[in-house]
């Protein structure tokens, strides 16, 4: 990575802690990726996005704010990019995957808070990622308690917007979704001071339906009895999906699709000692978390789809490209964003369908329904889950992590032992 170390001087940061950051990630990034064998050459994309993660693409939002743009920083795959692009702005993720964050939001909320939380607020709070830092305004959303209270926290030292998220689907939730979504468009009018309009919108609308499209491209590719791509590999493009650039993603994830196309035709395949094919539901993966997949992937099994916000609940459903007026756009952005399915509806009868569904259609032979540890959402609706797995034969494991390492032996016991029961 070239030196950004001005750079990251200038956003405040704490450069001898991030220097800390810098010196555990490439050596945990190449010891669960670069030693896969047989990637497809396509990956180089996405292991020079990581090399250069806390460099390259938040100079290029810097670059962006100096022409006059201005960046907002998103936690949850419910906040419409769509409104953001549209006013010339650029959305980012900021949620934290990792346990180097942990302490710093510990040091504000209880222990008892899920590592997601205390990941994102450690960030901001110790100055070591550069997007937190970049991001003029977080857009936070109402999704579970722990979020709802850590905006509070975060607002003392940067704008948040915080969009109010509807807790049921009826028809008058998703009418007080579409209203969320124009308090959301005026607001981010009034801050970027450029007008959102039809024809920019719709111009946004193909821009992230596109990327939904190359993405769910590859996951199709994933359906295939001769695995293309590992399930860590599509993990990280997923990811990645959040940060990067949503033009130049879905050109790279397209032409990786190319490749994996031809690799079906050839019969190559990353799994020619593939052992059993496993999807992943439950709580999202936070790039660098690449626990589960790695102790999976190296037990002998492919992970093959994410039931998860860092996989299906990401990119399944276009937004209707059809609509022309600002009002009917921002009707079919709510209706498109109502149809994901976390756990934080009720009732959630959705997602167990979704779960069935996807395990049918990637052939899974055992689903492994991952919590994080301390989202009560996730692990209340483990029951539902696992019950109608079941009920449709399909076996399924519960396990419950965090971001630490503590736990990686005995999931790995646990994990071998259901790869060992589906064979
Ligand atoms: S749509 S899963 S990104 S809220 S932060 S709910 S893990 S306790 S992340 Fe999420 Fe949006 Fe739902 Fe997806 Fe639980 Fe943690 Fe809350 Fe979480």
């Amino acid at each position: 990575m070239a030196d950004y170390k001005e750079m990251w001087k200038n956003l405040g940061m704490d450069l001898d802690k991030h220097d800390q950051l810098c010196e555990i990630l490439p050596q945990v990034f190449d010891d669960i990726y670069l030693t896969q064998e047989n990637r497809p050459e396509g990956m180089d994309y996405y292991n020079f996005v990581v090399s250069e993660i806390h460099g390259l693409r938040p100079m290029e939002l810097i670059e962006h704010q100096k022409k006059g743009g201005k960046v907002f920083g998103t936690f949850c795959v419910y906040v419409p990019d769509e409104i953001i692009f549209a006013a010339g702005a650029i959305a980012t993720g900021l949620c934290g995957g990792s346990q180097f964050w942990v302490p710093g939001g510990e040091k504000v909320l209880p222990a008892s808070t899920c590592p997601l939380i205390k990941s994102s607020v450690g960030a901001r709070l110790d100055k070591t990622c550069p997007y937190f830092q970049i991001a003029d305004m977080y857009i936070g959303e109402t999704t579970c308690d722990g979020k709802k209270k850590a905006w509070e926290i975060l607002s003392e030292n940067v704008p948040i917007h915080v969009m109010d998220l509807p807790q049921m689907k009826r028809v008058k939730d998703v009418e007080a979704w579409a209203d969320e979504i124009k308090i959301l468009l005026v607001k981010i009018e009034e801050y970027t001071g450029n007008k959102v309009t039809s024809e920019k919108l719709s111009t946004a609308i193909k821009l992230i339906n596109d990327k939904r499209r190359a993405l769910s491209r590859l996951y199709s590719l994933r359906k295939n009895k001769k695995l293309p791509i590992t399930g860590k590999d599509a993990l990280l493009i997923s990811q990645i999906a959040f940060y990067d650039d949503p033009m130049r993603f879905t050109e790279m994830t397209n032409t990786l699709c190319d490749e994996l196309e031809q690799r079906i035709i050839d019969e190559i395949s990353v799994g020619e000692k593939a052992g059993k094919r496993i999807m992943l539901s439950g709580t999202p993966l936070a790039i660098p978390n690449w626990k589960i997949h790695h102790i999976i992937e190296t037990s002998g099994a492919n992970v093959v789809v994410e039931e998860m916000c860092t996989g299906t609940r990401y990119f399944e459903n276009l937004v209707d490209e059809t609509k022309s007026t600002l009002d009917e756009q921002i009707m079919a952005l709510a209706e498109r964003y109502m149809k994901i399915n976390c756990a934080c509806f009720t009732p959630n009868e959705e997602r167990i369908e979704d779960i069935i569904r996807l395990a049918k259609e990637y052939k899974a032979d055992g689903v492994i329904d991952v919590n994080l540890k301390f989202c009560n959402l996730y692990d209340v609706e483990g029951f539902k889950v696992e019950r109608a797995l079941k009920e449709a034969g399909i076996p399924v494991l519960g396990i419950e992590t965090d971001y630490t390492d503590q736990d990686a032996a005995q999931l790995r016991t646990r994990i071998g032992a259901f790869l060992e029961m589906l064979e």
